[in-house]
């Protein structure tokens, strides 16, 4: 349970990381003797607010004025019905790999061939606990975030569209769903095969119609992509607006385009492994990361 008295018992031991460019910071400490991740976001001012929000200032403090330049602090005044100051993320009971997953960190340039996906990433994956994906399989059993469910197609080529943990569902901008297959036997995009073109292209049309209904967002506004390395071997599509504001997720090397995965299974033979299986991947990992290591030991990374 989440509450405001919950949240004032929180003892902060560390900054992981911190932006000032989307005003956001992620915080190591405990809540009730359980390590937990705090994120910290300052929401998006909305264009349509602007005039309320100049309108209930209770103070300002004006530290420039060299006319026609102003620049100044201001308070709004707390009234019931404005909008959420903050969005808060919290991960707790938060394990070593969160911890990791949210530490800023040095990166560098790893080059997977398909060797070292079998000799290092299947093991790096195989050890795993099921409990990581926890949430994946409570959101497909509709056991968590049910009424948050967009779409919902059933069966072994089933999946779920939602909207993802990092959208607060205010800004269209910011648009951000994820989408669950129901199937557990794709870990990666290493697995997809010519027989899962149908799966994706069925995710597609069901994401555009969705979000165009839903939404009133079009089809030509959205990036829909997949990670390499993801955090969640579980395969999942990220679907985000194209004006959102970048990140690293959505960076070349870690995102690859749905529809280029697509024309790289149509090129595949129909026997045999694929294109995305045979493939060298190229991307930044972190030193953190849990497959850095093994990467590093197997000559995955050039240090000259
Ligand atoms: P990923 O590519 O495995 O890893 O994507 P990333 O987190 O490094 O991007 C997993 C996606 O699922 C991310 O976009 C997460 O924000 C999202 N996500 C993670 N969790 C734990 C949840 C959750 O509990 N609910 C929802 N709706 N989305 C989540």
């Amino acid at each position: 349970e989440i509450s405001t008295s919950t949240l004032s018992t929180f003892t902060p031991t560390r900054v992981l990381s911190e932006s000032t460019s989307t005003g956001s910071i992620y915080v190591l400490g405990t809540l009730h003797d359980l390590p937990a991740i705090v994120h910290l976001q300052k929401t998006v001012l909305e264009s349509n607010k602007v005039g309320e929000s100049l309108r209930g200032l209770e103070r300002l403090n004006v530290f420039l004025e060299n006319q026609p330049y102003f620049s100044t602090h201001a308070w709004i005044r707390p009234t019931p019905d404005r909008s959420p100051d903050l969005q808060i993320k919290i991960i707790c009971p938060a394990t070593e790999t969160h911890i990791k997953k949210y530490s800023e960190q040095e990166r560098y340039m790893v080059h997977e061939t398909p060797e070292i996906y079998e000799k290092v990433v299947l093991q790096y994956i195989n050890g795993f606990d099921e409990s990581r994906l926890g949430w994946v399989y409570a959101i497909l059993d509709g056991k968590k975030e049910a009424d948050r469910i967009l779409y919902r197609k059933q069966g072994e080529d089933g999946f779920v569209i939602l909207p993802d943990l990092k959208w607060d569902q205010t800004s269209m901008n910011a648009l951000y769903l994820t989408v669950l297959v129901q199937t557990r036997s794709i870990r990666s995009l290493r697995d997809l095969k010519s027989s899962h073109i149908p799966l994706l292209n069925d995710i597609k049309q069901a994401v555009f119609q969705t979000v165009k209904e839903k939404y009133g967002v079009g089809s030509n506004k959205l990036r829909l992509f997949v990670h390499y390395q993801p955090s969640y071997y579980h395969f999942h599509v990220h679907v985000v607006h194209i004006d959102a504001e970048p990140t690293n997720g959505m960076a070349v090397g870690q995102a690859h385009i749905l529809d280029d995965l697509v024309t790289l299974l149509q090129l595949s033979p129909s026997e045999g492994p694929s294109i995305l299986a045979q493939k060298t991947y190229t991307y930044p990992l972190g030193v953190e990361h849990g497959l850095f290591k093994g990467m590093q030991d197997a000559g995955a990374i050039a240090f000259d």
